[in-house]
């Protein structure tokens, strides 16, 4: 299951590059996101013992919870819960993995891109605008990237501006 969604993963972004990306970040991206991924994987693995591809919620907020240290608690919890889309109490934790993988990958391109990504130029970063980007190179869902900007909207107006945008990515990722 691993391998399959690292190759669909790789797939994804592939697909999707323009002439915004040159081949030897693709490359490096890829490569950055594999690795992530296998770091993941192998803690997921420690908590999915009989190979189901399914963890405990609690077992997803510690793994979640190590890995990204900044990440509220609060946050944590209901990003896992959105997992558990059957209510069975199981969450993929594979999906999660995908997720993540691939926005650590980007982390320190996104950080510095925000005029880049600002394309109406308002100043901010409307949830559209997130979106365009982590659709087209990490084929994330709505919810996911609405789930992000609800976690790091300090002052709540719906948008990312440059201090959150920071504050996201240095508490994700830093
Ligand atoms: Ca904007
Ligand atoms: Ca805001």
């Amino acid at each position: 299951m691993a391998s399959e969604q690292a190759e669909r993963l790789v797939k994804t972004v592939e697909r999707h590059a323009d002439g915004r990306i040159s081949s030897v970040e693709l490359v490096q991206l890829v490569a950055r996101i594999k690795e992530t991924k296998v770091n993941l994987q192998s803690k997921f693995e420690q908590y999915d013992q009989d190979n189901t591809g399914f963890v405990k919620p609690e077992d997803a907020v510690i793994i979640m919870s190590q890995e990204f240290h900044g990440l509220p608690q609060s946050s944590i919890q209901a990003m896992v819960q959105r997992y558990d889309r059957d209510h069975n109490g199981m969450v993929d934790f594979g999906e999660i993995i995908e997720f993540y993988a691939c926005l650590k990958a980007k982390s320190h391109e996104l950080e510095v891109r925000f005029n880049d990504l600002d394309r109406d130029a308002s100043g901010v970063l409307e949830p559209e605008e997130l979106f365009q980007i982590l659709q087209a190179e990490c084929a994330l869902k709505d919810f996911q990237v609405h789930s992000l900007v609800e976690d790091f909207d300090v002052n709540k107006d719906g948008k990312i501006d440059r201090s959150e945008f920071l504050y996201m990515w240095t508490n994700l990722f830093g």
